[in-house]
């Protein structure tokens, strides 16, 4: 009953956007370890108008939670619509590449289903991690990775050979590879803007009587910030803030935070003062405007092609990113910082315009969502929901918690309310609880602050029973985890 009354609110939601018989097209953007800093999401630093753009066209999602704050898992878990535990995936290993198809048969993508649905899908740049797969010829009818180095820059050359030059006689050198660099060059120089060229020449060329899904996926602003000198010229590095939160919160545990040290893979933490904290910081923001301004020429090359108005748009996050905040330069946390994206979706006409939704959602949402609106039965592996009745009634019940985890100490899961983050460590097996951390997360800081467990204890149980309630029905791949 209720999914036949979904069904009829999702027909007639899209039949007034759409004309009959006529599918719209879906232009998916990926952003790497982007978190949600914008001006559309109530910030002020960061110089992103074409995303802004976006948001004001369309319905912002402010509580959007990855299911892992890690590239591989996040991305997989969104494009099955299936969370780690039900895909069975966990990690990823770059001397361990595999694809992930070869481990779950039976499993149909995101894309697939517009596939079997009559749209031709095509992709550019980084949608699943590549460490997983790319999965063309399920997923894609044709995928380019079109990766192209980041160290262009003389520059970054010369840091790199006297590293290996250190390296050599045995030294450890401060930077291993530079973590930025600028470079007065064109946007084309870089992967993101090569693939955006890549992208627009798709639109403009495209011919096919077939309505196209396609997805771009920008690789910044993941490390190492690299980025054409005009986009580090938007800012000034001395009104750059420094992390309102840089030392860890009271009551963390020794596994809140990740033993993974990302920066440390460039440079050392030694020399992240003050200064290399606001270059650093510096880096990340011009690395944002910089995939702007590819996300504006794609939206131009959309609207040029007569299509802006019969496609939905949809940009999402894969995780956050910790930029200084409690000491840390990395992700792979169930921290609020690390587990909240950006996800906005803009629909033809513009419909709903400006909405702001801040009921806690998931990104394995993002599948039952894109099927109902295209009118395609959502694939039985989703677990997610569909937004839909959010968009009807914006206090709709969608969902208790939004649900996010990591394999620490056990398994760490981590359920988001409204008010709440709770998180239990548990053994993987029996379920049974290693650890526990409660936060009340203020809407203006959106941080965790202190571990506050001891003072709620009620808060505590009832959610410990929602999570295990939860666990003890929720799809659970029980053959061998996708390795890595
Ligand atoms: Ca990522």
């Amino acid at each position: 009953m209720k999914k036949f009354l979904l069904k009829a609110i999702a027909v007639s939601f899209t039949s007034s956007l759409f004309a009959q018989n006529d599918k719209p097209n879906v232009l998916f953007i990926a952003i790497d370890d982007m978190r949600p800093e914008l001006n559309c999401y109530g910030e002020s630093q960061i110089i992103s108008p074409n995303m802004d753009r976006l948001a004001n066209e369309g319905i912002t999602f402010t509580r959007a939670y990855c299911q892992q704050a890690l590239c591989g898992p996040s991305r997989l878990s969104l494009m099955t619509g299936m969370h780690p535990d039900g895909i069975g995936n966990y990690g990823m290993n770059s001397s361990n590449k595999i694809e992930w198809r070869d481990y779950r048969p039976g499993v149909t993508s995101l894309p697939e289903q517009f596939r079997n649905n009559g749209y031709y899908a095509e992709g550019f740049g980084k949608i699943y991690d590549n460490r997983l797969g790319i999965d063309e010829g399920y997923s894609w009818d044709k995928f380019t990775q079109g990766w192209k180095g980041a160290y262009s820059s003389p520059r970054a050359q010369e840091i790199l050979a006297t590293a290996d030059s250190l390296i050599a006689i045995g030294e450890e050198p401060d930077i291993i590879r530079p973590a930025v660099d600028f470079w007065d060059t064109t946007d084309e120089t870089y992967t993101d803007g090569s693939n955006t060229k890549l992208a627009v020449e798709f639109l403009q060329n495209y011919i096919k009587d077939e309505p196209f899904f396609l997805a771009v996926g920008f690789s910044k602003p993941h490390l190492p910030f690299v980025a054409p000198k005009k986009y580090w010229d938007l800012y000034d590095r001395n009104s750059i803030k420094l992390p309102q939160y840089a030392n860890v919160a009271p009551g963390f545990t020794e596994y809140t935070l990740s033993p993974y040290k990302e920066i440390e893979s460039y440079i050392s933490r030694s020399i992240i003062d003050e200064d290399k904290t606001k270059e650093l910081r510096h880096g990340y923001y011009a690395c944002i405007s910089y995939v702007d301004a590819q996300i504006g020429k794609i939206l131009q090359a959309l609207e040029d092609k007569g299509e802006l108005q019969n496609t939905i748009i949809v940009l999402w996050g894969d995780h956050g990113f910790k930029l200084g905040d409690f000491g840390e330069w990395a992700k792979a946390t169930n921290l609020e910082i690390d587990t909240r994206v950006p996800f906005i979706i803009r629909f033809p006409k513009k419909s709903m315009a400006g909405t702001k939704i801040a009921t806690p959602i998931e990104l394995t949402d993002i599948m039952p969502t894109l099927c109902d609106f295209a009118n395609i039965e959502t694939p039985s592996n989703a677990e997610g929901k569909s937004l839909l009745p959010l968009l009807c009634d914006q206090n709709a019940e969608l969902r208790p918690f939004a649900l996010t985890q990591y394999p620490r100490n056990g398994m760490a899961y981590s359920i988001r309310t409204q008010k709440w983050r709770y998180t239990e460590y548990v053994d993987k097996n029996t379920f049974e609880t290693r650890e526990q951390e409660l936060y009340l997360i203020r809407d203006e800081i959106l941080m965790e602050e202190e571990n506050v467990e001891d003072l709620y204890p009620e808060e505590v149980a009832r959610l410990s029973k929602m999570l295990h309630d939860y666990l003890e029905t929720a799809p659970r791949w029980d053959g061998p985890a996708i390795p890595y």
